[in-house]
């Protein structure tokens, strides 16, 4: 077997790698990310449970990541992220899963945990399309794209789904590309020290089932796309909805305190106690 030696590979479970994903992809800028942040925090690796849902962006913690992992079904990753976290309060939850897992079949679960509030770090990777069967248009798809199921333009309006989770209550809620890597593994390390839901929207590449039906052939031409169409929150705040068609927002979209839902559970469980024991 090949002999790694970087220390971050201590994170991921060898005997799998070198990785299955397409050349290009950005599941490997994500992963790299998500260990740059536990390393920079010195998270135990083993107070982390992933969870995730099927789809390439589905394989970044499973099964790299040498943690505690749920691989559940298409969808439901926040859903069985929520009874882990309910279970077990004190551990890192992390989801990392697609925009059709999360934002698709998903939506309704992702939508009602954030207005829950519950203690989860959703890392929503973003290519724009159904990767793994693919290429099919996603709730994310950009108006006008090629895909496989829209080979002529695609007609329907993406959804905003980071705006949405913030609309819902979530307590924190970012969106980086994998461009912006440094910010990416910054916000990651907010987000896993966050109290409540904590979301974080990556734009992210997929070369091989949407970039080339929409001119963008490999990975470096995304990288610059995603350089050259961003613009941070507070600049976009001046901008019209004219300019801002194409651009990708990027930056810290809401930070709250809100109370966090197992903790809320926990407190009306003491209160009850106190009440049925008669004090
Ligand atoms: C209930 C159900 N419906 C459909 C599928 C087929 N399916 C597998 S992965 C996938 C979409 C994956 O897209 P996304 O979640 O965006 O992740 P990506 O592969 O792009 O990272 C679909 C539709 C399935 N596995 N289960």
């Amino acid at each position: 077997m090949r002999e790694y030696k970087h220390k971050l590979l201590g994170y991921l479970r060898r005997e799998i790698l070198p990785t299955t994903h397409c050349p290009g992809c950005g599941c490997g800028q994500v992963l790299n990310a998500f260990v740059n942040a536990i390393d920079d925090l010195e998270i135990d690796p083993k107070n982390i449970i992933s969870v995730t849902g099927i789809g390439c962006s589905s394989w970044i913690p499973s099964p790299y990541l040498k943690c505690d992992t749920l691989h559940t079904t298409h969808g439901r990753a926040v859903a069985f992220a929520t009874g882990v976290k309910v279970i077990r309060p004190q551990a890192n939850v992390v989801v990392i899963a697609g925009d059709g897992d999360l934002a698709g079949i998903g939506g309704n679960h992702l939508i009602h945990a954030a207005r829950r509030n519950v203690g989860l770090a959703v890392f929503l990777v973003n290519n724009y399309i159904y990767g793994m069967t693919g290429g099919q248009v996603s709730p994310t798809t950009p108006f006008g794209a090629v895909t496989t199921t829209t080979p002529y333009s695609n007609a329907e309006y993406p959804l905003n789904i980071a705006e949405v989770v913030a609309a819902a209550g979530a307590n924190y809620v970012a969106r980086w590309t994998t461009y912006h890597i440094r910010k990416l593994i910054a916000a990651m390390k907010e987000v896993l020290q966050k109290k409540g839901f904590s979301f974080i929207e990556i734009v992210s590449q997929c070369p091989v089932s949407y970039g080339r039906r929409v001119g963008l052939r490999d990975g470096v031409a995304f990288m610059e796309y995603f350089k050259k169409s961003s613009v941070g929150v507070g600049t976009a705040e001046n901008m019209s909805e004219e300019e801002l068609e194409g651009k990708i927002v990027v930056g810290k979209l809401v930070e709250r305190h809100r109370i966090e839902f197992t903790e809320s559970l926990r407190r009306i469980n003491e209160s009850c106690q106190k009440r049925a024991s008669g004090e």
